[in-house]
């Protein structure tokens, strides 16, 4: 078995090289860099992390892809990164990866995934105190038991504890991919199904179709007369790492990444029913059978049946039918039970049910109705100790105006604290005015696009204490503040809260951006009282942000519900740090149908005039 000099993870076959583990070695890459922070490293670091996105997202193998000659053709994998990973698969190192590795030890990797410990901190970490690359976890935990982390330099008692609890839920972790990775998934597996005749028509099915955050596998239907035929082209899928299985009306493969795809087929006929009953949820399903029993039917992914006994009577009555009903669309399926069609993005038991039998269901948003995105981040130099963006605010005018937006928000993150006096805060800010009220003048008129207004934006750390590093000068240069929590995420829930409730307090403060703070799959959203957020922004005109990022989507979809039941407003915002982020407005779109929100609930669904005038 070969092993790369600083690698850590058991390749038992190199010749492998499977898109996990190329991403991982990426992203150790752009950590070095962070490491040794060298000069002119700021743009390597971006690119590298761009590539290792790419490579994780990919629906092909990436050694297959270089088998193919076709490593060039990876969106976000430049052509000197190319070139490494082929003198990587060719002869199973790089040398320019092994000297961005020369002098750091190879257990600091391992505990970047970790959250709340970045490159410096694990290289910290992993040069004061002994941790095996065996069992990083295990010598991690150890050394907390024993106090020899809060010892290190700036780390103490809190960032300890704050490591152990982040221990704690990497072990607990149930393995789901993000939408827009399964969504990519499952588009090319649809089209390879649509190249014979047989497929009559295909769709997605569970959590994938009501568009939910995270998916455990991708299930498909197809309406067919040939499900065996529709069945083996399936499981011939060119791409599948392994075949599962086949029965008699469905067929599972897995594919890379280690996602299962499950395929039902049914008829055309008995296709309406196959959809409704294989999209889900659970909950809904459950409602749906008790609300149909009541009526004397029982449902199955074949159509509708009457209940035997008291059914039997119903027949009798409406004389119509006996035995099966088959349904070849899901509407007819539903008003077939005295329902209206449900969107499948709410059907999770909370309420649609009634609803679609009082013909009360809300009109979801939809992508048309978004003119605007109030959260990106340009490659000005604001000087901050966050990531800046890789496009320029012209990129950012240019990409709006292929989008067709009417406005957007620039909001960089504030110039860093530790970096400068309150004094050179204000003066950068007032620097960024400028540029941008120039850009308003001529740039963007001349562009001639549908963007008639860059706003002047920031995004603001709060700090524990609810104080902002921004003052009121600074604040006024500002057509609008963002404020959000990048920092001591563990707070008590009501010292949170307060936290909240103080910067919203500060003038110009208008949105609070990613509100819990959650990574999906990597860090639990903060405690905090959203009865108290959610009535403060309501009676003071604050608006809370649905974060684009396929990561984040945050505020989170129930949460989205209860601020719409109560009136809340709600802000779109890609958090884009590169001009093609903004790509990521569908993501806030799924989140805020499955919150229930229509269009008059989203902020930036309203005209140039009408948002100036609601601010
Ligand atoms: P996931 O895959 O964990 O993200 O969530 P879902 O909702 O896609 O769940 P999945 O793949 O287990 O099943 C798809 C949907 O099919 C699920 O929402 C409920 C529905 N369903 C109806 N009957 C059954 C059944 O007998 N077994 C399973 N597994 N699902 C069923
Ligand atoms: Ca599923
Ligand atoms: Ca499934
Ligand atoms: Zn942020």
């Amino acid at each position: 078995m070969m092993k790369l000099k600083w690698y850590y993870l058991d390749m038992s076959d190199i010749n492998k090289f499977p898109n996990g583990v190329v991403a991982e070695l990426l992203r150790d890459v752009a950590a070095a860099y962070q490491v040794k922070n060298e000069k002119n490293s700021r743009f390597k670091i971006i690119a590298y992390q761009r590539a290792a996105d790419a490579v994780e997202h990919l629906s092909s193998e990436i050694k297959d892809m270089w088998d193919e000659g076709k490593l060039d053709d990876i969106p976000g994998v430049g052509p000197s990164i190319a070139e490494h990973l082929n003198e990587l698969f060719k002869t199973g190192k790089s040398k320019h990866f092994d000297e961005v590795m020369e002098g750091l030890p190879a257990s600091m990797f391992p505990l970047m995934k970790v959250q709340g410990i970045g490159p410096k901190r694990a290289y910290n970490i992993a040069t004061n105190i002994k941790i095996s690359v065996n069992d990083p976890y295990g010598d991690l935990e150890k050394a907390i038991n024993e106090g020899k982390v809060a010892e290190l330099e700036r780390m103490g008692e809190e960032t300890q504890k704050d490591i152990l609890q982040s221990l704690a839920e990497i072990k607990g972790r149930s393995k789901r991919i993000l939408l827009p990775h399964a969504e990519t998934i499952a588009d090319e597996v649809m089209a390879w199904m649509k190249k014979i005749p047989e497929v009559k028509e295909i769709s997605p099915l569970g959590s994938l179709r009501r568009r939910a955050s995270t998916i455990g596998d991708i299930d498909l239907a197809v309406a067919t007369k040939h499900g065996d035929k529709v069945m083996d082209h399936f499981i011939s899928y060119p791409k599948k790492s392994r075949i599962l299985g086949k029965g008699e009306h469905s067929a599972s493969i897995v594919v890379p990444g280690d996602i299962q795809v499950d395929l039902k087929v049914q008829p055309p006929e008995a296709f309406g029913s196959l959809l409704q009953h294989f999209t889900g949820s659970k909950h809904h399903n459950i409602a749906l059978r008790e609300y149909s029993i009541k009526k004397g039917f029982s449902l199955s992914e074949y159509g509708i049946k009457p209940t035997a006994g008291k059914a039997e009577e119903r027949q009798a009555k409406r004389g119509d039918w006996t035995g099966l009903k088959t349904f070849d669309t899901e509407e007819k399926f539903y008003n077939f039970l005295g329902l209206d069609w449900i969107p499948p993005e709410i059907r999770d038991d909370a309420g649609e049910i009634d609803k679609a039998q009082n013909h009360t269901l809300p009109k979801l948003i939809e992508l048309k109705d978004v003119k605007g995105d109030l959260q990106m981040h340009s490659s000005f130099d604001i000087e901050t100790s966050h990531d800046v963006g890789a496009s320029s605010f012209e990129e950012l005018v240019d990409k709006a105006n292929e989008l067709g937006y009417e406005y957007i928000a620039v909001t960089e993150h504030n110039p860093s604290q530790s970096g400068h006096t309150m004094q050179q805060i204000t003066d950068i800010l007032k620097r960024k005015k400028e540029v941008v009220q120039k850009l308003n003048e001529n740039y963007v008129k001349k562009a001639k696009g549908s963007l008639k207004r860059i706003f002047n934006s920031l995004e603001i750390d709060m700090l524990p204490s609810g104080k902002l590093p921004v003052n009121e000068e600074g604040l006024a240069t500002l057509d609008f503040a963002l404020i959000s929590i990048h920092s001591s995420f563990r707070l008590s829930k009501k010292d949170m809260t307060q936290r909240i409730l103080s910067a919203f307090t500060q003038p110009g403060v208008q949105i609070f951006a990613h509100p819990t703070g959650r990574l999906l799959n990597r860090r639990e959203g903060a405690e905090i009282d959203w009865d108290q957020i959610f009535d403060y922004a309501l009676k003071n005109n604050k608006w809370i942000e649905i974060n684009a990022d396929s990561n984040r989507l945050d505020l989170p979809d129930f949460l989205v519900h209860e601020a719409v039941k109560l009136g809340v407003k709600l802000t779109f915002g890609t958090d884009a740090h590169h001009k093609d982020g903004m790509d990521a407005m569908p993501n806030a779109v799924n989140v805020a149908r499955r919150g229930w929100a229509e269009k008059k609930d989203i902020v930036n669904t309203r005209s140039l005039e009408d948002f100036e005038a609601m601010l």
